[in-house]
């Protein structure tokens, strides 16, 4: 059956791979699931027919078939539970992978989002100077245990899983701002990810987009 995505038609970000679509074309590169995308403009994506799909008017949706689906987190773990690759065999590691997607979306994403909002959105306003170190020390507060947990492992919990997908995925988000920096072993476990041809054939193919270029891979 044939897996259709949505992206922007143009990203805000001009193809860094820092908009949602990358982390759901990593999971189907890694799974090995050819996909099809139909890029859509800020104005379609509230119209209704984009509605239909996905009830917030946002990117990226998954179809699959009569399955619609929203919310990264959900197309990932779709992905993950339907094809080898992204969860342990093992009951319990596959449960602890799945928390770790779960920690990094409901945990560690949302002070990493108020930082991009932060300083996009607010970077012009009175108080905004103020505010910033205190948005910064809230992903601190994130990173910090998150990097001791890492330690020296290359993954969150034994060998690559969806967690680590979605973990890098949210944290790649920081890589310009240098508070990454401050935790080299995250730095290390970002770059890991990157590093994954799978991630490779993902990025290439939204960059593509921007380039009008096919991707190589
Ligand atoms: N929780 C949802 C999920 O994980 O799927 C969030 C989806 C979401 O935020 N989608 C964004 C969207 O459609 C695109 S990814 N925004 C349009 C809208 O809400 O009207 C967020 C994003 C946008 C731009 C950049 N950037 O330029 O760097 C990075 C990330």
């Amino acid at each position: 059956m044939t897996i259709t995505i949505t992206a922007f038609q143009r990203s805000p970000d001009g193809g860094r791979g820092l908009s949602r679509d990358t982390r759901v074309r990593w999971a189907l590169e890694e799974v090995g699931q050819p996909y099809e995308v139909r890029l859509v403009s800020f104005r379609a994506m509230k119209e209704p027919a984009h509605l239909a799909l996905h009830p917030f008017g946002q990117i990226p949706t998954y179809e699959e078939g009569d399955l619609v689906l929203f919310e990264t987190g959900s197309i990932v773990f779709h992905i993950a539970e339907r094809h080898a690759g992204l969860l342990p065999d093992d009951a319990n590691a596959r449960a602890r992978a799945i928390t770790w997607m779960f920690a990094a979306i409901n945990t560690v994403e949302p002070p990493i989002l108020e930082l991009a909002n932060a300083r996009l959105l607010e970077g012009d306003k009175p108080w905004s100077k103020e505010r910033l170190p205190l948005v910064e020390d809230r992903v601190r507060d994130r990173l910090k245990p998150l990097s001791a947990r890492l330690g020296s492992a290359d993954w969150l919990d034994g060998g690559f899983s969806a967690g680590d997908l979605m973990m890098v995925s949210v944290l790649l988000r920081l890589k310009s701002s240098g508070i990454l920096d401050g935790y080299p072993n995250l730095a290390a476990y970002v770059a890991r990810g990157e590093a994954r041809p799978a991630y490779k054939r993902a990025f290439d193919a939204q960059l593509a987009v921007y380039t009008g270029k096919p991707p190589t891979g």
